[in-house]
């Protein structure tokens, strides 16, 4: 048996979970998210593309060890002690799937649990002795701190969390293994708080706003992305909130942006991951039904998935960068 660091291997096998949780957000129902991504047939879609993909179900939240400590209260932030058994569970079972040799796909609820997946993963690359990085595929960089964010949304802060921010050490217990910022990507971002902006220059994250996609188109950003990631020989977790995309194709979200990527600009994004072969690990969350029209954006979401798992209009390289193989 190859080793699980071997890029066929993980790209082959891929297994999905669900976490049907919406306390990182002010607007409740991506809760009901895994579900329409399960309707919309996701699982069936990667197998029809020749992947074995599994579907494990739901995570229940972890119960905890000890009581935590209730953070001040007041904002939403309050939530985060329930947050954190969710992102417990959500961790364990990414992890399970990364020692498996299988890509995990958290099928979201709301942003905040990527803090989960993105532990395992950071765990899974020190282990493995290579560096992980990060794309965050969105319309808000999700970089606040408790101290920055106006609402105390959990879901606005996850790549804080995991990037070592004062402020968010509920998230991280003594064996957390951080992402250094400067291996953190944005695309996509059109919203942005003020101290969070701040925070963003400080720490040396790559933000791609919009203003850059417009200027360059989506390819050149992207290109130069992946071959950070390739010449590091990095593991690349992406991470695809829902309205990263523009609210007029993808309505079902909770934090809509005008602005956003286009249908073909959002594929073209998937169609470069895929060429890459890097991705090791992937989030679709903020997918919002109930705010959703006949299901647009979570069939919007899995047609992006083939795309990101292979599905290609012809058969031609458009990354045009060096391929993991
Ligand atoms: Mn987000």
């Amino acid at each position: 048996m190859k080793p699980a660091s071997e890029p066929d291997v993980v790209r082959r096998r891929i297994a999905l979970f669900g976490a049907p949780c919406d306390l990182g957000a002010s607007t409740r129902g991506t809760n009901m998210g895994p579900a329409a991504l399960r309707v919309a047939r996701l699982a069936e879609t990667l197998q029809e593309l020749g992947y074995e993909a599994e579907d494990r179900g739901d995570v229940r939240p972890l119960l905890p060890k000890s009581a935590s400590p209730i953070p001040a209260s007041g904002t939403n932030y309050s939530r985060a002690p329930e947050i954190l058994r969710w992102v417990k569970a959500i961790e364990a079972e990414a992890n399970q799937i990364l020692n498996e040799g299988a890509l995990p796909v958290l099928m979201g609820g709301d942003h905040s649990l990527s803090i989960g997946t993105l532990a395992a993963a950071a765990k899974h690359a020190e282990v493995l002795g290579r560096k992980l990085f990060v794309l965050w595929v969105d319309a808000h960089a999700d970089f606040n701190t408790p101290q920055t964010s106006p609402s105390g949304n959990v879901h606005g802060m996850t790549l804080a969390a995991v990037c070592g921010e004062p402020g968010l050490e509920l998230f991280r217990d003594e064996n957390f293994v951080l992402v250094p910022p400067a291996q953190a990507f944005m695309i996509g971002i059109r919203q942005i708080d003020k101290g969070e902006r701040r925070l963003l220059e400080e720490r040396g994250v790559n933000v791609i706003d919009m203003p850059q996609i417009d200027e360059t188109g989506v390819a050149v950003q992207m290109r130069q992305i992946l071959e950070t990631v390739r010449l590091e020989n990095g593991m690349l977790h992406v991470s695809l909130d829902a309205d990263f995309i523009d609210p007029s194709i993808a309505p079902g979200v909770g934090t809509p942006v005008q602005g956003g990527a286009t249908y073909r600009e959002a594929h073209l994004v998937m169609e470069m991951l895929e060429d890459s072969g890097l991705m090791t690990s992937l989030d679709l969350v903020e997918v919002n039904p109930f705010l959703d029209e006949r299901g647009k954006t979570a069939t919007l979401i899995v047609d992006l998935c083939a795309s990101l798992f292979g599905r290609s209009i012809l058969d031609r390289p458009i990354y045009r960068g060096g391929r993991v193989r």
